[in-house]
């Protein structure tokens, strides 16, 4: 039995750990990323056993995703190699504090030929959690039937679906992902959505309409992030509020939407309230903030109670 299993694309992300121009950059690091298998490496470093379901090409930079993703502890005996299309890579260009961008070089990449095909049912059907995003459909329309495969299996084995829209403009026309991604949500159990997102899937920043909008029962738990304030839930047509970590100093903000889904799952895995869960995914998101890198700065358990602890201490 798998605690969460996810599926997606992992990249290759050059990017420099400074700010400024990538045209006027000379070295970059080479790292990886990927919502999917950020969230999986999240939950391992915190103890739980996760499974990972993808496809890379046969060239460097598909043996450098599953060689890092696998030390991580992240079961990557799903994760295919093939040889007719090449590993997704990612430029990152942290021009300032404020302001990042994204370059893909990841059209027609190995793991957007996935289909379903690729999934592995015995897999599936042993998870405790699905984790799925709103990038996997996006990356092609094998990859759609794949996601929507997916939830059909889940719901017919009844294990509870994390959804992260985490919605990618330069992946899909609007029109097609505010329709695909209001599909996945309407079956999805959590639905861990930003502001803007969701403020764009229906069309008011009304917190309790967002949720009213996005869920279609009552026990589907939407969670709204807020950036530095607080965070939003719905529960059984109820709104609460957690706060949030403040006063984390911003390095490199890619990644922190992952590490909080890793820290919210990493509560429902050790039976917590909605309401920990969240503050758990708070401080995993101003954990990943403070490094550069999708996935450098995810704390392990023993540093998470560390610092879980003193967060509570300052009541934030
Ligand atoms: O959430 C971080 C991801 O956006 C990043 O790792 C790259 O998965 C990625 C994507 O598709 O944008």
């Amino acid at each position: 039995m798998k605690d969460v299993f996810s599926v997606g694309e992992t990249m290759v992300i050059f990017q420099a750990d400074h700010y400024g121009r990538l045209e006027d950059t000379s070295a970059l690091y080479q790292k990886i990323g990927g919502a999917e298998s950020n969230v999986l490496i999240g939950l391992a470093r915190l103890g739980h056993d996760v499974a990972f379901i993808s496809q890379v090409g046969n060239d460097p930079f598909g043996k450098k995703v599953i060689k890092t993703i696998r030390a991580e502890g992240v079961d990557v005996s799903n994760v295919k190699v093939i040889d007719d299309a090449p590993t997704g890579v990612l430029f990152k260009e942290l021009r300032t504090k404020n302001e990042t961008y994204i370059y893909y070089y990841r059209k027609n990449s190995a793991a957007s030929k996935m289909s379903v095909a690729t999934i592995p049912e015995n897999v599936i059907i042993q998870s405790k959690y699905i984790h799925i995003t709103g990038i996997t459909p996006a990356l092609s329309q094998s990859c759609r039937e794949m996601t929507f495969k997916i939830i059909e299996i889940a719901k017919k084995h009844n294990i509870p679906i994390i959804f992260d829209p985490n919605i990618r403009f330069k992946l899909w026309d609007e029109k097609e992902a505010k329709e695909v991604i209001l599909r996945i949500a309407e079956q999805s159990d959590y639905i861990l959505t930003g502001i803007s997102e969701a403020e764009f899937l229906v069309g008011t920043k009304n917190e309790k309409e967002i949720c009213r909008l996005l869920s279609k029962k009552e026990s589907q738990v939407v969670v709204i992030k807020k950036g530095a304030e607080p965070t939003i839930y719905s529960l059984n047509g109820q709104l609460y509020e957690v706060p949030t970590v403040v006063g984390t100093e911003i390095l490199d903000p890619v990644g922190a939407g992952d590490a909080f889904a890793a820290g919210f799952i990493h509560g429902l895995l050790t039976n917590q309230t909605i309401d920990t869960s969240i503050a758990y995914g708070n401080v995993l998101g101003a954990c990943v903030i403070q490094q550069y890198g999708d996935i450098e700065g995810l704390p392990t358990l023993e540093e998470f109670e560390r610092l879980y602890q003193s967060n509570e201490q300052l009541d934030v």
